[in-house]
């Protein structure tokens, strides 16, 4: 009761809905978790028997497509340059870039060679037991991928004998009775996709038509739009099944790029239908909503109805749905100008409500971007910083290039800056998954001067300490809080690419050295940190010097992370940005070009 008088109901209210929307922010551990609040409830009838295997192809429809979307048919458009002109780097930074690329190299067939002897076939390696997990249906998310990162690092022959073993991967049978379409979507169909894409070998395209077939089963719903975590069995078994009534964006919206693709080198436009019709929701309420131009975070896909809740981000949930908005465009040649409008409009709320210039010790002009809840038409930013939402600096300085806007480059350059500062910031040199820090006025704030006392108020009151006779100093020193954090609310690092992927981005558009130096000292970090006999771990408490680790290695460690630093170190022609696009999972599709060029 004390609790609530001095900070008032609403705070409390708030951070508890903080809370339980972080606790949402990790659907990627437990894809089966059970479900959240707000969920439909489910018939309480027990599924059909686990064991069964169905043909996905041979399953029948109950809500057949009228009338298909096709693919555009015009030849695409040429797009403007999008990386920097690279001219011949001299001999001496040669050597230090090639001898960092084979370190990157190095930890990855560690990775790779172990997950192989010890956890084959199955979704993630446990690099400190060396046991196995299948947290994503046990159809060997890890093999699958990691397959264009072993083809970019130029190991051949353990992509080649991997086929056959990724053929044996049964997606008609599974161990969970929930799969998370979002999860198979962009790890095992982009990772198929893209494996394709580099090497050509149609055994790999035929097995993520596969997926794809399966995955459109998750569309197959009364208004079409997708469930997110759906019930495998029910559907194959021939329910009929409807979309759900709480879902989230991200799991929502991110499926454009990869069944955008997947129509495209099939030529069966069935998948590009899917996803153009979430495109269509997506434009036809992006005015509607609590904060218009973005969407919140839950929306109700039954109705559907994507303006109704209050919350919103372009972090966890959400995130990937705002990043693939400037790839798809890309991805269709240019020819399905919504993509613009999608992004112009979600970017232009995103900048005024949720970015903010955050107070640091060394005055450092970088940006983050926040949480905002809507009360009463009132917009008020939660000044956090999620591992998670790193990926924007990169989102940002792609859709300037794209899209031609020098001013977006600038925000993402500030943004990426933002994550650097952060793993800087750290103890252990890893930025934390979530924490606070303090804003300034506005983006463009030039008064930004550090203020101590300002900072320690907000410690003191965050940590709920503030007491007139307590010291917050002596209990900042128990925070173990870098200066210009105000907390830090979940102190792990599970091996998450955000920040290395912007800061690559950033390397590859303008060309300067100071992001493969940003990249080295985060790697250097990481890999002191993390590594184990067999891999790399999960980081409980980055804060710590000496951070403990967990037993795990989720498979966007070698898909993406791993990737991303061999690439920062790599010739730039090496999967150049004006030749492919990465889906959310860092895998590249390629970008269909101009007949002329
Ligand atoms: C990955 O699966 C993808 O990058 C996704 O968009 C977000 N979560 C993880 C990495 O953190």
């Amino acid at each position: 009761m004390a609790l609530l008088k001095r900070y008032g109901i609403y705070t409390f209210i708030t951070g508890f809905f903080l809370y339980f929307l972080y606790s949402l922010s990790f659907p990627y551990q437990d894809p089966n978790a059970p479900h959240r609040d707000g969920e439909p409830q489910r018939p309480n009838r027990p599924p059909p028997p686990p064991q069964k295997i169905y043909e996905w192809s041979k399953v029948p429809i109950h809500y057949p497509i009228k009338s298909m979307t096709p693919l555009p048919t015009n030849a695409p458009l040429p797009l403007p340059r999008i990386q920097f002109n690279f001219t011949k780097e001299e001999a001496n930074a040669k050597q230090i870039r090639e001898s960092r690329r084979d370190e990157v190299r190095k930890a990855f067939l560690k990775c790779w060679r172990n997950y192989r002897k010890k956890a084959w076939m199955h979704d993630e390696l446990q690099p400190i037991a060396g046991g196995s997990k299948d947290p994503f249906g046990g159809w060997a998310a890890s093999l699958i991928d990691a397959m264009d990162t072993l083809w970019i690092m130029g190991f051949k022959e353990e992509f080649t004998s991997a086929i056959p073993d990724i053929e044996k991967v049964n997606f008609g049978s599974s161990t969970l009775e929930r799969v998370n379409v979002f999860e198979t979507n962009i790890r095992h169909l982009g990772g198929l996709l893209a494996a394709y894409e580099l090497s050509q070998e149609k055994r790999l395209l035929a097995k993520a038509k596969e997926v794809g077939e399966m995955l459109y089963h998750a569309f197959d719903t009364p208004n079409h739009m997708p469930i997110t975590r759906w019930d495998f069995h029910r559907a194959g078994a021939g329910e009929k099944l409807v979309a759900d009534e709480s879902a989230l964006l991200a799991e929502v919206g991110s499926l454009t790029m990869e069944f955008t693709r997947l129509s495209q080198l099939t030529n069966d436009p069935k998948w590009y239908d899917a996803v153009s019709r979430v495109t269509k929701m997506l434009d036809q309420q992006q005015s509607l909503t609590k904060l218009p131009g973005m969407w919140p975070i839950v929306v109700n896909a039954r109705k559907p109805d994507f303006a109704k809740d209050t919350g919103f981000s372009l972090g966890a949930m959400a995130d990937s749905t705002y990043e693939y908005f400037a790839k798809s465009y890309a991805l269709l040649g240019g020819q399905v100008p919504v993509y613009k409008k999608l992004y112009d409009d979600s970017m232009r709320t995103a900048l005024k409500h949720t970015i903010y210039r955050p107070m640091t010790p060394d005055n450092s002009d970088v940006l983050m971007a926040g949480f905002v809840r809507v009360d009463e038409g009132q917009a008020n930013l939660n000044p956090e910083m999620q591992h998670l939402v790193c990926y924007a600096g990169g989102m940002f300085a792609l859709g300037g290039k794209i899209f031609q806007d020098a001013e977006h480059v600038k925000i993402g350059r500030k943004l990426t800056d933002g994550c650097v500062w952060a793993y800087k910031s750290s103890q252990s040199g890893i930025m934390p998954e979530v924490s606070h820090l303090l804003p300034c006025s506005a983006v463009n704030s030039t008064n930004c001067e550090w203020d101590e006392k300002v900072w320690l108020e907000e410690v003191a009151k965050r940590a709920n300490v503030g007491g007139k006779e307590e010291d917050p100093l002596r209990n900042i020193a128990n925070l173990r809080l870098p200066k210009g954090f105000t907390a830090i609310d979940d102190r792990r690092y599970i091996l998450r690419p955000e920040a290395i992927e912007s800061v690559f981005i950033m390397y590859r558009i303008t060309g300067e050295q100071q992001w493969q130096a940003a990249a080295w000292d985060m790697f250097t970090a990481i890999q002191r940190a993390s590594e184990t006999d067999l891999g790399n771990a999960a980081l409980s408490d980055v804060s710590a010097e000496k951070p403990p680790k967990d037993d795990s290695m989720e498979s966007f460690w070698m898909a993406e992370t791993l990737k991303y630093f061999y690439l920062i170190f790599s010739e730039p022609n090496l999967i150049s940005l004006d030749d492919y696009v990465f889906n959310t999972e860092a895998h590249p599709f390629k970008i269909p070009k101009p007949k002329s060029t």
